[in-house]
């Protein structure tokens, strides 16, 4: 198996890229990059390629060079930067997209992973247990990408036969590289400032409550999913997976379980409307079923977790 990751310096990317070199072989999983240099951890560890996913020609050249059957296709932008910039996350999210579907149809490439987002939900949909059937009514550009890019991912896979594969993923939490530019994002922001003896202020309000992952469950997914028997699957690229629940002010008190001198302070800003507009909870019954999709990380074991792993990172860059 040869596999190329676009956006391999992203928040998922960077930790999936190395997750698949453990899996795979270091020498067959190529980090593909654009603006962010590599770190150290995935420029040493295997092959990497600088491209823009916009450009279909350095896709091509990409692909021809190294010939990847699979492609983890993660280069994107986010809820929040997408707002302040519309018409690049259409460019970026879609035209990336089709970029990708285009020359993996044409390159021979057998199978693509693409996440889709909780964001591809709206005001109209049903807010708990959100069922995996249901209204997609998203008011984000990034949520509106997502929703077309699920359509597209079922065309490409029902036209030409390219199995692409991929999860709706909710806000995810990671201690090795920070999200840039979601509105989940103050849900790993709060975990930064508890370990530096920080005072927090948070974007939306203590009661808001989305639907999160911690990074394991977030890669289990994705692996998971790619490597399922084809017959078993009854859905393309927008199964709802879930893991956790919980309010901004729940996520405060366990991380001060751990840290009882940690503060938080509350100042909603237009994050807060992209936030009122997603899923409190997630029915993901469908990828239970058709793959065996489990998480393995509640609320409490993911804060302990990740307050633990982020103290060593952090105080090994001192
Ligand atoms: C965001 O907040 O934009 C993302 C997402 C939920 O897709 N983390």
């Amino acid at each position: 198996m040869r596999i190329l990751v676009t956006g391999a310096t992203g928040q998922i990317g960077s930790e999936l890229t190395l997750a698949l070199r453990r899996r795979y072989g270091s020498e067959n999983v190529v980090a593909a990059f654009h603006r962010t240099p590599l770190p150290p951890p995935l420029k040493d560890s295997g092959p990497s390629v600088r491209l823009d996913v916009t450009d279909r020609a350095e896709l091509e050249e990409a692909v021809r060079e190294y010939k990847p059957n699979v492609i983890y296709h993660l280069a994107a932008i986010l809820s929040a930067k997408g707002e302040e910039n519309p018409a690049a996350a259409w460019r970026v999210n879609l035209g990336g997209l089709y970029n990708v579907l285009e020359v993996a149809r044409a390159g021979g490439v057998r199978q693509v992973f693409w996440p889709s987002s909780i964001a591809v939900f709206g005001p109209k949909t049903p807010k708990d247990n959100t069922p995996q059937d249901t209204v997609l009514s998203p008011t984000t550009m990034y949520g509106v990408t997502k929703v077309a890019g699920e359509y597209l991912c079922d065309y490409y896979a029902r036209r030409f036969r390219l199995d692409v594969r991929g999860v709706r993923y909710p806000g995810i939490i990671s201690s090795e590289t920070p999200p840039g530019g979601g509105t989940t994002d103050y849900a790993v922001e709060m975990f930064y400032a508890a370990v530096k003896g920080e005072r927090y202020t948070c974007f939306v309000r203590p009661d808001t409550v989305l639907p999160m992952m911690y990074m394991p469950d977030c890669l289990k997914a994705a692996i998971q999913l790619m490597e399922a028997d084809p017959s078993s699957l009854t859905r393309r690229a927008d199964y709802n997976v879930a893991a956790m629940s919980f309010s901004a002010e729940e996520l405060a008190a366990e991380i001060r379980k751990h840290v009882p001198s940690f503060q938080v302070e509350y100042r909603p800003d237009f994050r807060q409307e992209i936030a009122d507009s997603w899923p409190r909870s997630i029915d993901d019954s469908a990828a239970r079923e058709d793959w065996g999709w489990e998480p393995s990380y509640d609320l409490s074991r993911m804060v302990e977790d990740m307050l633990a792993r982020l103290k060593r990172r952090l105080q090994a860059e001192l």
